[in-house]
């Protein structure tokens, strides 16, 4: 109790006072400086993204593609950069699928309802065949083209 009261009378003595008041102005100072960091961060951030979208419609702007498989349409934007690609498959179809890229690699079936995640490691500008490899799936339009190219040729 002795040591509380003490404190409460230093506080409330007029040149405590005053410090307080010095390091409540500088505080605010400082908390002024970090809300004008934050905004400037937001500005940047916004201009960044708008210069990632400002890629001309049809071309992926990375290489990563949403693909969808259904009976019997393999879907997506199959367009992007040299470099490494990567699809990320929804089978929305009611029965198994898969996706095969010939001579790079395939997935494993993908259950109705499942998802799976194909990585192309670099690929190089070119066209490169795309289908699902469940007996006479490709047959029945399974089937679609990769295009890599750079952006804009
Ligand atoms: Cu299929």
């Amino acid at each position: 109790m002795t040591d509380t009261d003490t404190l409460e009378t230093e506080i409330e003595t007029p040149g405590a006072g005053r410090a307080l008041d010095g390091e409540a102005f500088w505080s605010g100072l400082m908390d002024g400086a970090l809300i004008l960091v934050a905004v400037f961060l937001a500005v940047v951030g916004i201009g960044y993204k708008a210069h990632q979208s400002s890629t001309g419609p049809g071309v992926a702007t990375n290489g990563t593609i949403d693909v969808t498989l259904s009976e019997f349409v393999i879907a997506g934007n199959f367009n992007a950069p040299p470099g490494d690609v990567t699809f990320n498959i929804t089978n929305a179809g009611e029965v198994v699928h898969d996706i095969v890229v010939t001579g790079l690699g395939k997935t494993a079936p993908i259950n109705a309802g499942g998802t799976d995640t194909l990585v192309l490691p670099k690929l190089a500008p070119g066209t490169y065949e795309i289908f699902c490899d469940l007996p006479g799936h490709k047959a029945s339009g399974m089937v679609t083209t990769l295009k890599v190219a750079y952006p804009g040729s």
